[in-house]
């Protein structure tokens, strides 16, 4: 860092701010080399502000002041203040109009933060503080105004100009230019504000609002893209009809466009009417797009519309409130999900992300609570833990209240926060209020961090036909916060008979917050309130096992100690689905954990036997009729290295990748002939649809050819050879080609480089496609990747301005366990290397991909050593952003 280290920012400092902005007036006219905004802001000091008499400090970066005018008055340079971050203005009336004009290059702009251009195309990212890079302005969320935008560009380069709002003028100028004017009747904050100009093709289509409006929806894109944009506009719809049933939520404008662009730093953003897309989460064809990205795009399509709700209409009051907004969207999105598919893949899904990525956060360095206290940058807190936690924390407000209670508590606080920017004990707060609830200790979820442990003890007594759930709750200490209060955590549990039935046992009514009686099930939430507590069951006529943590209805981690035949018999019959899978991951976590403890005593380690019958038992399920075959691939789905890495206390990498590929091995051999006779039965001629039956039998099938492809026969090598030659969709072609370049064989070697070859020359003009290509080889964990990554790295079609490109190839490659972390340090340099260049180029990148080396606590010395170095080298170089040096700083 050249200059002085970055201050942090902290929650408890927060202000109202001292002057407001009703209306907004951009004029904003777009140029090849210079780009000129002109913004007329009415301003009035803020009645509610303590700082009467201060001056205006607004945001701005990066910008070439050309003038300044208050009240039409233009003033001298003398009157005003200018640094690199603001304009601050002296001597203000109560009530004034200020305009400004700024320069600014968009073209030199790769941090894709604020105007820049993709491609051919202008647009914007304004959250959370790119509109600062725009023009001058109070760039905080609290400070809602109505926005009028005019945009002027060349006709013919730009024939398309969008901006947030209804079109309400149009005409043309002098010199082949033209202008449109955008009128957004809604107060927004400047982070929704979005500008998009182009040469683009659209689609539309109409939805018929609850109150009989009609609405229009365009989706825009460049044109070679435009016959990829149908799948987007139906989740759409079904976005918009799902809010409006489930929420009575109805859309507001009259038109509704969402705009795709090819070089975006996440996944989609929610502007006000414009939506703006990374084609990655738009875009869908089946022979260019797996299944998979159709989930995700119909996933990320509702999440933004979700937005107009629950984070337009109710919005922010700071940036520590992010989860207001993001939490609750995911839950809303996560619970449209679950309703379009299968909700228990979908609560799988969740679950898997969780602890693949916030359990591990939670207990790294960076760990914050869902409402953090204080960032340097705020883009770093994009995080899991506010999204995914966020999430969670929302799904356990609703476990306590149940459906019905839980929607009163939405509908109140809609009603009361509509077109205000507000907390996240707002919200808690319209669920306490419209429910008659007290959540005050609940509202520790939000203040404090770390995944709380839930240590559970069992006891039957025959004589007295009671069974005693004793529960245990504890945190560890977290960065800032040494001890914890205890939580308020929703408990559900079943109790099986020795007929895999539900017990419909009785408990005393305090203790629960409701139990769920149906034919073929009885759930119980217990409400864990104390640090140690006892639930005891009556009249229970047997030892039941218990079925603990249904649905996962907290996140938490649950320790018990089940016996490898309760879990097999979990498996086979727990009413709940997301418990069948749980207890199948927790048999081959027990399992492996062995494995790679015989392998550190130097033994050859052996896999039991029970879990090979288990999975064939499994299989064999598939053939069932009706029967959820995507469920079963989950099932089937070993837990990936990085969760058995985060389960041990310091992770032998190396023992880890050795045990699961022994047991994929094993499974691959033993299961051969019903793994190759399941593949035929789920093999399908007819045309690719994305039902979620055809999805299911296309996950498992090709899981059943991953497994196959272990062992690698000439048999097995030329079936996937043919399904990458002869598939019409790409979830078919791009599983085959992984199971491909993954097979250890030496045989699979000439047609895995063949495979890879003819794909990129298909498709090297699909950039979604040829970051695949890239993906699956960054991901392989053979011993040779490291050298094919950094290969790969000048390769023609590598770009490390492209996000998407960036996060194909090197992102991935950081997921490639045992090969980012082998001991001659290569995977950490590389990595260090990347983000030292991409520094100067997009922080918000940067630092992101950055994470894995945070977690070096989780290694042996020696890699701990290796992460560190190259950690301090990063720490090291010059103009280090403020994105990087807070993650950096706060790890090393
Ligand atoms: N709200 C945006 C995320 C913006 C990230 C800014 N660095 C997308 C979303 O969560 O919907
Ligand atoms: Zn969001």
């Amino acid at each position: 860092m050249k200059e002085g280290q970055p201050t942090a920012i902290q929650l408890k400092d927060y202000q109202v701010p001292p002057f407001l902005i009703s209306e907004t007036a951009l004029r904003i006219e777009l140029g090849e080399g210079v780009t000129h905004v002109t913004a007329r802001l009415k301003m009035r000091r803020n009645p509610e502000s303590e700082q009467q008499g201060t001056p205006l400090v607004l945001d701005g970066a990066g910008m070439e002041l050309q003038s300044v005018a208050i009240d039409e008055r233009q003033l001298n340079s003398n009157e005003y203040g200018v640094t690199d971050e603001n304009l601050t203005l002296y001597d203000l009336p109560g009530e004034f109009l200020l305009e400004t004009t700024v320069a600014i290059k968009p073209q030199h702009n790769t941090a894709l933060e604020g105007l820049y251009k993709s491609g051919d195309m202008f647009c914007t990212q304004c959250e959370a503080e790119g509109f600062r890079n725009i023009t001058y302005y109070l760039d905080r969320p609290d400070v809602m105004s109505r926005f009028k935008t005019t945009i002027v560009a060349d006709k013919d380069k730009y024939p398309i100009l969008l901006s947030n709002g209804n079109d309400v003028a149009r005409g043309e100028t002098t010199h082949g230019q033209h202008w449109v004017t955008w009128e957004d009747p809604f107060m927004k904050p400047a982070y929704l504000f979005a500008l998009v100009a182009g040469d683009l093709q659209h689609i539309e289509a109409e939805f018929v609002t609850c109150s009989g409006r009609k609405i229009k929806l365009q989706i825009f894109t460049e044109p070679a893209n435009i016959d990829k944009l149908d799948h987007a506009m139906a989740s759409l719809q079904h976005a918009m009809a799902w809010d409006e049933r489930v929420y009575g939520r109805e859309y507001d404008l009259d038109i509704f466009m969402i705009v795709a662009v090819d070089s975006f730093n996440m996944g989609a953003m929610e502007n006000k009417g414009l939506n703006i897309f990374n084609t990655s989460c738009v875009l869908a064809r089946p022979d260019t797009t797996t299944d998979k990205a159709y989930q995700r795009v119909e996933g990320v399509v509702a999440h933004e519309y979700f937005h107009n709700w629950s984070g337009n209409r109710v919005t922010c009051r700071d940036w520590f409130q992010l989860s207001l907004k993001e939490g609750f969207t995911v839950f809303r999105d996560q619970g449209f999900s679950a309703d379009m598919g299968s909700a228990t893949v979908c609560r799988v899904e969740g679950v898997r992300t969780l602890r693949d990525s916030q359990f591990p956060e939670d207990a790294g360095p960076m760990a914050h609570p869902i409402r953090p206290e204080s960032y340097i940058e705020i883009n770093n807190f994009y995080t899991t833990t506010v999204y995914e936690k966020g999430a969670e924390v929302v799904r356990m407000i609703h476990t306590l209240l149940g459906a019905k209670r839980f929607r009163k508590g939405t509908d109140l606080y809609f009603e009361r926060h509509d077109g205000q920017a507000v907390t996240t004990d707002d919200f808690v707060n319209a669920m306490e209020d419209a429910n008659a609830v007290d959540l005050s200790q609940f509202k520790n979820w939000y203040s404090q961090a770390g995944t709380p442990e839930l240590k559970v003890d069992s006891t039957y007594n025959q004589s007295e036909a009671t069974y005693t759930l004793s529960v245990r709750q504890s945190c560890e200490p977290s960065p800032g916060q040494q001890s914890k209060q205890p939580y308020q955590i929703p408990f559900s549990v079943g109790l099986l008979d020795a007929s895999g039935g539900d017990m419909a046992v009785e408990i005393d009514a305090e203790e629960v917050s409701s139990i769920d009686r149906g034919d073929s099930h009885c759930t119980f939430v217990l409400n864990v309130t104390r640090p140690k507590q006892d639930f005891v069951f009556n009249n229970v006529p047997e030892e039941p096992v218990p079925s603990l943590l249904r649905g996962f209805s907290a996140p938490v981690k649950l320790v018990y100690d089940y016996s490898r035949d309760d879990l097999m018999f979990l498996m086979r019959h727990d009413a709940d689905g997301f418990n069948r899978w749980e207890a199948g991951q927790r048999l081959a976590v027990a399992v492996i954990q062995d494995m790679v403890m015989q392998i550190q005593a130097g033994h050859a380690p052996a896999v039991d036997d029970k879990l090979i019958s288990t999975c064939s038992a499994v299989l064999e399920q598939s053939r069932e009729p009706g029967v959820d075959r995507e469920m079963i691939a989950d099932m089937l789905t070993l837990p990936s290295e990085g969760y058995l890495a985060e389960l041990a206390e310091i992770a032998d990498v190396d023992a880890i990748h050795r045990a699961r590929e022994l047991v994929r091995s094993e499974i691959s051999v033993q299961l051969r002939k019903q793994l190759l006779s399941i593949y035929k039965q789920n093999s399908s001629n007819k045309p690719y649809a994305a039902t979620g039956e055809d999805i299911a039998r296309r996950a498992l099938k090709n899981l059943c050819l991953s497994y196959l492809m272990q062992t690698g026969s000439a048999e097995v090598i030329a079936l996937a050879v043919a399904q990458c030659e002869s598939a019409d969709n790409m979830t078919d072609v791009s599983s085959a080609i992984r199971a491909l370049v993954d097979c250890p064989a030496e045989d699979a070697r000439q047609p895995k480089e063949h495979a890879l070859k003819s794909f990129y020359d298909k498709w090297r003009h699909e950039p979604l496609v040829i970051d695949q290509w890239f993906s699956i080889q960054a991901l392989c964990p053979l011993p040779e990747t490291l050298d094919r990554v950094e290969a790969l790295l000048t390769h023609a079609a590598f770009d490390n301005k492209v996000p998407n490109r960036l996060r194909a190839l090197v992102a991935s490659f950081t997921r490639n366990v045992v090969n980012f972390h082998d001991t001659s340090g290569r995977g950490y340099r590389f990595l260090a290397d990347s983000v030292i260049e991409l520094n100067s180029i997009n922080p918000i990148l940067a630092s992101r991909i950055l994470n894995p080396l945070t977690r070096w606590h989780k290694y042996d010395a020696r890699r701990q050593q290796l992460m560190r170095h190259e950690l301090e080298r990063i720490l090291a170089i010059d103009d280090l952003s403020k994105d990087v040096f807070e993650i950096a700083s706060k790890s090393v």
